[in-house]
């Protein structure tokens, strides 16, 4: 009798401190906008990795992939909002139906450091809050510039007649040069340019072999413009029931990610490296045209 009255005392005590832990640790949903292992997912999933490993007890992260496999990826900006996903890994360019200024982000010219120092982090948490519900953890993709790539050849910097896949980051800009431009998402690409619907399309130095666009792409036009922007989004409602402990620790990480953007210099070489040496080809033009491309396109895109 008096074992069993041991036990049965022993395993309250056991069912309490689990419990406790269970009580505190919340697990949340993520999804990316982007395939799983792609280059932009990846620092998100590096975070994933990262939080599920020092968060126990705090915080983990139910990562249900990205891409198109989940939902279509501008659609994601309205799940965060909505809370059907509880933290997202998605370009401000994708929810600009909710929040214009979000495509903006790809015009900024000073450090995540910087930002977080002048207020312009606060203003646009606060944008995030009111128009996303949502709460700004982390921006990566700076220093990672966008460029245009092509299956035909140009001479000099006038895409008349050429159609050209875009998202809201090139549209104002690409226009401007004359291409008649076509929204996709980033998984429609290959098709668009295996059937020639697009002569080109829009995107960063980073990431095309992963989805084997090297195969269907010809030429990529230097030099680049913009900065990446692609976002850790955290539902506000989520955000306001983590305790501070939770929420410290949340931000720290995207702090961390942050911090991955030092890497992309070098991994740009590396990409430009590559994809030379899958047969893409470079078109540059002379330094008056560079000049004017890249003026062009930060007039259009603040014009717009
Ligand atoms: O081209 C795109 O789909 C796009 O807008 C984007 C934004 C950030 C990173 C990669 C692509």
């Amino acid at each position: 009798m008096r074992v069993l009255r041991i036990l049965a005392v022993l395993a309250a005590v056991v069912t309490m401190t689990v419990s406790g832990v269970w009580a505190k640790e919340v697990t949340i949903k993520g999804v990316s906008s982007f395939g799983e292992g792609t280059r932009f997912s990846k620092n998100f999933e590096r975070f994933v990795e990262k939080v599920n490993k020092e968060g126990k007890g705090l915080v983990q992260i139910n990562y249900l992939g990205g891409g198109g496999k989940v939902m279509s990826p501008f659609e994601l900006g309205n799940a965060v909002r909505s809370g059907v996903v509880h933290i997202a890994n998605v370009p401000g360019a994708f929810y600009t139906n909710l929040m214009p200024e979000a495509d903006a982000l790809k015009l900024q010219q000073v450090t995540m450091k910087q930002l977080r120092e002048n207020g312009g982090w606060d203003y646009l948490n606060k944008l995030h809050n009111q128009k996303l519900n949502a709460y700004y953890l982390a921006r990566q993709g700076i220093d990672v510039p966008f460029h245009l790539y092509l299956t035909k050849k140009i001479d000099k910097p006038d895409i008349t007649g050429l159609k050209i896949r875009v998202t809201p980051v090139y549209r104002a800009f690409f226009e401007k040069i004359g291409a008649t431009a076509m929204r996709t998402a980033p998984g429609e690409v290959y098709t668009a340019l295996e059937r020639g619907v697009v002569d080109g399309y829009g995107w960063p130095t980073q990431g095309i072999l992963d989805f084997g666009w090297h195969e269907v792409t010809k030429y990529r036009v230097d030099p680049a413009f913009y900065n990446v922007e692609v976002n850790i989004l955290v539902n506000l409602d989520i955000w306001k029931s983590l305790d501070k402990e939770q929420q410290e620790f949340l931000i720290q990480a995207g702090l961390w990610v942050e911090g991955l953007n030092a890497e992309n210099p070098k991994i740009n070489e590396d990409e430009k490296k590559r994809q030379a040496d899958a047969g893409i080809e470079t078109i540059a033009f002379n330094s008056k045209e560079s000049e004017w491309f890249i003026k062009t396109a930060y007039e259009a895109g603040w014009a717009s």
